[in-house]
């Protein structure tokens, strides 16, 4: 199939991108077949850059992990202390996939099947058996461009990635570097496979229009997240003067420990879409955590206070992240097959926090693991609606508007692939 194919009632994915109403969600061709899935591969996921791994887990020359983007394999490596590189994960001989573990660690990258042996920067070593005039110079793994912004790894396969992404990274790393996230460990990995197209799960996470659903999550945000000055309920006035005396005091903190805090949104005037800001939460005001209090004594970057609320980033097409004082959660999201996605959260804490001394592992998780599994359920009943005939795009509020941001940002990628 192809973009000019015939999608639904008629329309081409062409007229669905081009009639796309702004200010409405998309209609449900964008969420259930395989021509939209291969475009979003195509148009997005193959040519921007992936938030995929963090530089905490794979420490030590020679680790390694690898991911599956649509068709293509990736592997990530560590080739030297600050080296990491990431290359296709596709042997330059008759094409076998290279490595088939998910994650471990090597000396040299050795095909399976015909045992051609590449080094972590990718040069060929050794090829058994070839006549004297195979010049192994030819036949290095292909790379893929790879690249650490304070600890957070990304990877794009595009021959000539979004330029702009540098200045993105300029912007964004100075609030990351003082958490010392490339230092960290990581306490636990998750890997969720939710039942719904991937901008579901991107689009539910740009909202809390839903977060009634999040009982665990909204002990730590202020009962007004989301809302703007404007539209804070009479009910909830009290709750904002609270969140307002937090924030003032937490502005006096970031500016006495020299913290970056503003607002930069940029979530669709640019290729690469991101939102930052560092923000007050509820109660103790330290960490995701039924009080509010740290759920690890050792805090990142040996930072002097835990009362910092979250740096929350935001970014286009794939992640979000919230940066705490204590630790740090990173979302990872990745397409399967039109209804599959994987969801991968990472919780990184001190390198020297000790589980069951310094933090318990299950507090750590606790609200993450449940508001995922909650979301997770939201993103089903989501896909189920979406794929009936009679779904019809409905209105965004205007607590929705970084979903509508998204929507923008991703229908103007389709525009400029299906129009270039
Ligand atoms: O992680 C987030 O930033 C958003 C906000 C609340 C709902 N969602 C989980
Ligand atoms: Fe890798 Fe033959 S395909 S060595
Ligand atoms: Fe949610």
């Amino acid at each position: 199939m192809t973009a000019q194919d015939t999608t639904t009632q008629g329309s081409t994915a062409h007229d669905l991108v081009a009639r796309r109403t702004t200010g409405h969600s998309l209609e449900g061709a964008f969420y259930t077949g395989q021509e939209f899935f291969g475009l979003d591969i195509e148009a997005v996921f193959a040519k921007h850059w992936l938030f995929v791994a963090t530089d905490a887990e794979l420490p030590e020359p020679g680790d390694y992990l690898t991911l599956d983007v649509g068709p293509y394999s990736i592997l990530l490596v560590r080739h030297g202390g600050d080296d990491l590189r990431a290359f296709h994960n596709v042997c330059r001989h008759r094409g076998a996939r290279l490595l088939d573990q998910e994650r471990g660690s090597v000396g040299n990258l050795v095909c399976g099947y015909h045992k051609w042996t590449y080094g972590t920067d990718g040069a060929l070593r050794h090829a058994p058996s070839q006549p004297p005039e195979f010049d192994p110079g030819c036949f290095g793994l292909k790379p893929v461009h790879v690249r650490s912004v304070g600890g957070l790894v990304f990877v794009c396969v595009a021959e000539e990635p979004p330029a702009d992404f540098a200045e993105v990274a300029a912007l964004i790393e100075p609030y990351l570097l003082p958490h010392r996230l490339r230092e960290a460990k990581v306490a636990a990995r998750v890997d969720l496979v939710e039942d719904g197209n991937w901008k579901l799960v991107m689009e539910n996470n740009r909202e809390c229009y839903h977060c009634d659903s999040h009982p665990e999550l909204l002990r730590s945000f202020f009962p007004t997240y989301g809302c703007t000055e404007a539209d804070v309920p009479p009910q909830l006035r009290s709750a904002h003067e609270r969140y307002l005396r937090a924030d003032a005091e937490l502005r006096a903190t970031y500016d006495r420990l020299g913290l970056p805090f503003a607002l930069v949104e940029e979530l669709d005037t640019r290729v690469s879409g991101f939102r930052i800001q560092r923000d007050a939460l509820d109660l103790a005001g330290e960490s995701f955590t039924p009080d509010g209090t740290a759920a690890c004594r050792r805090l990142l970057g040996d930072l002097p206070t835990a009362r910092l609320g979250h740096l929350s980033l935001h970014l286009q097409p794939n992640a979000w992240f919230h940066v705490l004082s204590d630790h740090a959660v990173t979302f990872s999201v990745l397409p399967v097959a039109p209804g599959k996605t994987a969801l991968r959260t990472t919780w990184l804490v001190h390198p020297d926090a000790e589980e069951g001394v310094d933090y318990d592992l299950g507090t750590l998780m606790k609200v993450w693991r449940a508001t995922n599994e909650q979301d997770a359920r939201l993103v089903a009943r989501a896909q189920q609606g979406v794929g009936s005939p009679a779904y019809e795009p409905g209105p965004y509020a205007p607590t929705e508007y970084q979903v509508e941001a998204f929507c923008n940002w991703y229908v103007t990628r389709l525009r400029e692939h299906l129009w270039r």
